[in-house]
């Protein structure tokens, strides 16, 4: 038969929201290759992202057996959202139900009507919270890293937050005042340094590697015994610019620079790659130039066992508001 786990995410703010939640599960089980294996409680949940004046979410999570594939199981969750009244118009606006595939096994799936691991379920505690009570060790593909692991992480202190911005963006700037402005937080700003254009300049770029790496850690111990709580922003993420420096580095090797240099290069690769094996982890990280790079996506997912939200928007405001709303969905 060859079943699979799959986890879905509920969510209701329109009408009788319990209601509507347990007409869903019924629904879903009356779906031949299916079958309901857990349901979690019912968590109310404050609305996170689109249009203001939105009603308090229902939200909760169900593990599936199923023989369906993602695509056959995805098409059925659209039918029960319109068993329910579903209507389709603004994104993020207040909806009779939500039914998302969060994971599909171990699978990965990457296609313009469906993305499997859901690509925001790693930052939102309305979703992990409900999924840690039907399935606390499911692991998610992308960062290898159990439901239970990825709610820890945002409960972890102090929050930190990645922008993996192009040279001169001022993004990093905007989302530290956003967050000191509306989200209650008090964010520090660190950064700006950029990787150097030229691979001549990799031995100062590793050295400044090595100094963004003693800050952070500086950071985090002073954010640690700070009673206000806040938030660290960087402008940059050394995770990132170590697989950067790593490409960089074999690109150099298999070129014609002289041995002596190469060997030099890779004693400082060497160096700054096990010291920041321990560095502090973002609590998640947003790639924002990564279409440049020359390689792809999914492989920088999976060389980082950190959340990464990789906006949708084509506007800086949209990004903007995008990076809010995950800040955001984090909070209880
Ligand atoms: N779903 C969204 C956007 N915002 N906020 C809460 N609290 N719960 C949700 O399910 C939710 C949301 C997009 O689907
Ligand atoms: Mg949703
Ligand atoms: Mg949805």
């Amino acid at each position: 038969m060859g079943n699979t786990l799959a986890l879905i995410a509920l969510g209701s703010n329109l009408g009788d929201r319990r209601a509507t939640l347990d007409r869903a599960i019924a629904d879903l089980e009356d779906v031949p290759g299916v079958v309901v294996t857990a349901v979690s409680s019912y968590h109310e949940t404050a609305p996170v992202g689109g249009p203001g004046g939105q009603g308090a979410f229902l939200n909760a999570a169900a593990a599936l057996e199923t023989s369906l594939d993602p695509s056959a199981l995805h098409r059925t969750l659209i039918a029960v959202e319109q068993h329910a009244g579903r209507v389709r118009e603004v994104r993020w606006d207040a909806r009779t139900l939500d039914l998302d595939l969060i994971l599909y096994g171990d699978r990965i799936v990457d296609k313009t009507e469906l993305t499997v691991p859901h690509p925001r379920f790693a930052v939102r505690r309305f979703v992990l919270a409900p999924m840690a009570e039907v399935a606390p060790q499911a692991v998610d593909p992308m960062t290898g890293r159990t439901v239970l692991d990825l709610l820890a992480g945002l409960d972890r202190r102090p929050i930190y937050v990645a922008i993996d911005s192009p040279s001169g963006s001022d993004l990093a700037t905007r989302i530290a005042e956003q967050v000191s402005g509306t989200l209650g937080g008090r964010a520090r700003l660190r950064g700006g340094r950029r990787p150097p254009e030229s691979k001549g300049d990799l031995l100062t770029w590793f050295d400044q590697l090595a100094s963004d790496e003693a800050r952070l850690r500086e950071a985090r111990d002073l954010a640690q015994s700070s009673p206000d709580d806040p938030w660290i922003i960087t402008d940059y993420c050394l995770s990132l610019d170590l697989l950067r420096s790593a490409s960089a580095s074999v690109t150099l090797r298999a070129g014609c620079a002289k041995p002596g240099r190469v060997q030099e290069i890779e004693r400082r690769f060497d160096v700054i790659a096990a010291t920041s094996s321990e560095a502090f982890p973002p609590t998640f990280c947003v790639p924002i130039g990564f279409r440049n790079w020359g390689w792809g996506l999914s492989f920088m997912e999976k060389a980082v066992d950190f959340p990464l939200l990789i906006p949708e928007a084509t506007t800086e405001a949209g990004v903007v508001a995008e990076i809010l709303a995950a800040c955001r969905a984090m909070n209880p």
